[in-house]
């Protein structure tokens, strides 16, 4: 199916603003013996990911505002619609030359999503969706995974880190799940996690403490590929509560049970 014009000019710009993205991956990998490191450079990367993302789309749909991980909210003339952007998700993993990062733009209509896209450059996966219309993989129409029970089921989650995160909860949740299923992964972008549950490659995602722009895209991926995404109270507030549990129905419902137990 042909992708409608506003996919286009999600795409286009996506395009685009990872060229430079590719570019500075391939830098990156050799200044991983820099004594400096890479640091600095992956910062510049990201801010010039997003200054492409935000003069592309500001120039194809005038007045829309943003919510962008860098440059924070920009309040547009036109109040109904606001980008939500994550440049360069995964940025750990592109600091270490780890080629698990994305591009994650979501469109929000009147506080709904209604538009995603999430690419992955180092595969050149273009996941993308619009409310009503399915979930995609560059053409390929997706679904979420059939398999029905927890022991059938791999299932990926993120880690707290040094200065991050509520580490016994993690350790507690973990527990709990490493006991019911068959394998647990962590890939170090929430962006890539909920795409690959859309696509059926991880039966069940969830995480906390992260941000609205690491998640509005994979969410409407998620719902359009079949599935059921809620907050970790089983509600409807995952942007503004930072947590999620994304997964086929059959599976959401077992997680759910396995993580508040
Ligand atoms: C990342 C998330 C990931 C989380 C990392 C980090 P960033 O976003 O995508 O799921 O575990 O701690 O927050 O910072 O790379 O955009």
């Amino acid at each position: 199916m042909p992708a409608s014009a506003l996919m286009n000019v999600m795409i286009n710009a996506t395009r685009k603003a990872s060229r430079r993205l590719i570019r500075d991956f391939n830098e990156v990998e050799q200044l991983q013996v820099s004594v400096k490191g890479p640091s600095d450079f992956v910062t510049q990367a990201d801010l010039a990911c997003e200054k492409t993302l935000f003069e592309e789309l500001s120039k194809a749909r005038e007045g829309y505002g943003f919510l962008m991980e860098e440059q924070g909210t920009i309040q547009g003339s036109d109040k109904t619609h606001r980008w939500i952007i994550d440049p360069l998700d995964g940025t750990t993993n592109f600091l270490h030359g780890i080629p698990l990062f994305a591009i994650s733009i979501a469109l929000e209509r009147d506080g709904e999503l209604v538009a995603a896209l999430v690419y992955n450059p180092a595969m050149d996966e273009f996941y993308t969706a619009e409310r009503g219309k399915g979930a995609f993989l560059n053409d390929r129409r997706l679904r979420v995974a059939g398999r029905k029970t927890l022991s059938q089921s791999v299932v990926v989650t993120g880690i707290p880190h040094r200065g991050r995160g509520n580490h016994d909860q993690q350790l507690q949740e973990q527990r709990a799940v490493m006991q019911e299923v068959s394998g647990v992964r962590r890939t170090g972008s929430a962006a890539l996690d909920l795409a690959w549950v859309a696509s059926g490659r991880f039966d069940a995602y969830w995480e906390r403490g992260i941000q609205a722009w690491d998640m509005a895209a994979g969410i409407l991926l998620v719902r359009e590929a079949g599935g059921m995404v809620t907050d970790m109270d089983g509600k409807d507030d995952m942007l503004k509560k930072g947590d999620i549990l994304a997964a086929s129905v059959p599976i959401h419902k077992s997680m759910y049970k396995t993580l508040t137990k």
